[in-house]
């Protein structure tokens, strides 16, 4: 297969009167902005009938740059968005390119009860470890210790793992990669695109700005030496020990099954209820 280049993905499916984007240097938001195109780009689907959807943040600014129908709503908020687009127009993909201050901390209940239910949708998640845009308060990710202008002395309180929380809630498809797993990381989208109910594909992505420069960590390939430190694939983590886990961040596929999605389970109740009160034509 011939590689396409990155500037024919720009070309194809940027909006280049909104370009540059706001990205800060050493910033992952581009990359797995570039990974979603080419995904997208692989599995040729229809670009009309896809739309990114975003709360508010750094990573939610993405649905501005590129060239496709889509709605940059208020934080924490994508999900509730998303479910009204999917239930009006259910022929519609929807991805969902949210922070984890968006979706795990203002946004985390529409996120568990998006999973809950199963709404078909694929989320793009960034993991910063930070809230970006608004200077690096510490988020519920971020990990023990590490600083934030919130937490000066260190964060003490336990983040969240946002794929498990997934997992659990019952999502149909979870995968975490850091952002130079790249060609894992583009299969996981293109797995997740196609998948009916939620899909999850989070990545590590290194913000030098607002958690590097705090953490002793001001270049991005200073983070990616400490995802190297921190990370763990799945395989590897299933013959450790818990102990030998803590403090470390696994990455890999977690969970790929198909339960029936909230547009086909909706679908069915609607007949069923027509049937009960005998209106079936
Ligand atoms: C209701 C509301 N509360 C707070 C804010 C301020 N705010 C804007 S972005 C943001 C956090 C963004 O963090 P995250 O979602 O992790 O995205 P990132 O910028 O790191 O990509 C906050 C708290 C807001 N815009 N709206
Ligand atoms: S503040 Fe952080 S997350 Fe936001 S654009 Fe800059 S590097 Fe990226």
């Amino acid at each position: 297969m011939r590689l396409v280049s990155a500037y024919e993905i720009r070309d194809k499916y940027l909006r280049k009167d909104m370009l540059p984007t706001i990205f800060c240097p050493g910033c992952g938001i581009g990359s797995v902005l570039q990974y979603t195109l080419r995904a997208i780009d692989e599995l040729k689907l229809d670009p009309d009938k896809i739309v990114w959807v975003s709360g508010i943040g750094c990573s939610s600014r993405v649905p501005g740059f590129v060239n496709f129908d889509g709605l940059h709503t208020t934080h924490g908020r994508a999900l509730a968005f998303a479910t009204g687009i999917k239930l009006a127009n259910p022929e519609l993909k929807i991805i969902a390119f949210m922070g984890d201050g968006d979706a795990a901390a203002i946004g985390g209940n529409h996120f568990i009860h998006a999973i809950r239910r199963n709404l078909d949708v694929t989320v793009i998640l960034i993991n910063n470890f930070t809230y970006g845009m608004t200077g690096g308060q510490v988020a519920p990710t971020t990990p023990k210790g590490l600083r934030g202008t919130t937490a000066p002395y260190g964060q003490f309180e336990n983040p969240f793992d946002i794929a498990q929380l997934a997992v659990a809630a019952g999502a149909n498809y979870v995968a975490r990669w850091t952002v130079f797993n790249y060609i894992q990381g583009i299969n996981s989208i293109k797995k997740a695109l196609q998948k009916e109910g939620f899909s999850l594909v989070e990545f590590l992505s290194p913000c030098p700005i607002s958690f590097g420069r705090r953490n002793r960590m001001k270049t991005a390939p200073e983070i990616i030496k400490w995802y190297q430190k921190i990370t763990v694939p799945i395989e590897k983590a299933k013959k450790m020990k818990p102990e030998e886990l803590e403090g470390k961040i696994i990455i890999g596929e977690f969970v790929d099954r198909d339960r029936p999605g909230l547009v086909r389970e909706y679908e069915e109740y609607k007949k069923r209820a027509k049937k009960m009160m005998g209106w079936e034509v």
